[in-house]
């Protein structure tokens, strides 16, 4: 899909006004095929490093170091377009995960309706990373799907989780390889459905430089912050040893045994981030 400026800029438009944009065709079919096998594999090969939330929702958020497949999503041409427009030369990447949502009876998503970064209402304008999201799998009428209360991050900004009127929501449909692109400060949620087909999703967010990091569980190495490639964001990698975070579910915990697993640690932030609502 090759853009032309004035594309681009009703795009940016769009996303400013709803805080979200659909990108159809992000992925091409033989990067589908990779990134598949590459989940597949992920899955084999480090059973411990997934966090069972419960059945509909199992995450991994420290893959960069391992494996090298995902980095496509991360520097994806048309996605990078888009949030240059966004952020501007200080874009850099915060944070990576992979998720799958299997079939289940479940109605509800284990986090419901919610802004990232902090589920702090009082700090919903400090909200200001952007993520990309991936869909590894077809997601029709019946599958779960993501969905989005536009206009929440600016013009419906004083929307509260539990103020969610059923039918306002924007759902995300569309075959495996497309993205979306939402302003984290958008309310969203999974949204479950009966009969759905097990669906694979990539995560990545995004913030700008010069700003504590938003999330500080996936590390990125060395491979990505010495990388020396002229058409890529200049500070893309740049929060590779920033230690600054905003306080926010990105943190570790510091009260936390440091030798508890990552995804045990996930697991009480998410809690935390529960009770919090
Ligand atoms: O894609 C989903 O099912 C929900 C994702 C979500 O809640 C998030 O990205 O914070």
């Amino acid at each position: 899909m090759k853009q032309t400026p004035t594309d681009r800029q009703a795009l940016l438009q769009e996303f400013d006004e709803r805080g979200f944009l659909i990108i159809p065709g992000a992925l091409s079919t033989p990067q589908l095929a990779t990134l598949n096998r590459a989940l597949d594999r992920y899955e084999s090969d480090f059973p411990q490093d997934w966090v069972r939330f419960d059945e509909a929702l199992i995450q991994t958020i420290n893959v960069l170091p391992r494996v090298t497949d995902f980095d496509c999503t991360i520097e994806n041409p048309m996605v990078l377009d888009l949030l240059r427009g966004l952020i501007g030369d200080d874009l850099t990447f915060e944070e990576l995960s992979l998720m799958i949502r299997n079939p289940s009876q479940k109605s509800e998503d284990i986090k419901g309706w919610h802004r990232d970064t902090t589920r702090d209402y009082n700090r919903r304008m400090e909200i200001k990373a952007i993520s990309a999201v991936y869909y590894l799998t077809d997601v029709g009428e019946s599958d779960h799907c993501f969905s989005i209360i536009p206009g929440t991050h600016n013009r419906l900004v004083d929307m509260k989780p539990e103020e969610v009127a059923a039918g306002t929501e924007f759902d995300i449909k569309g075959p495996a390889g497309t993205a979306l692109l939402f302003h984290t400060r958008c309310l969203h949620t999974g949204r479950l459905k009966a009969n759905s087909r097990q669906r694979r999703t990539v995560h990545v967010y995004f913030s700008r430089a010069g700003e504590p990091r938003v999330s500080e569980w996936s590390d990125i190495p060395a491979r990505l912050h010495e990388k020396k490639d002229p058409s890529l964001p200049p500070k893309l990698y740049s929060k590779w040893n920033v230690k600054d975070v905003f306080e926010g579910t990105g943190k570790k915990p510091r009260d936390l045994d440091p030798n508890m697993s990552t995804a045990d640690m996930l697991k009480e932030v998410q809690l935390r981030a529960k009770r919090r609502m």
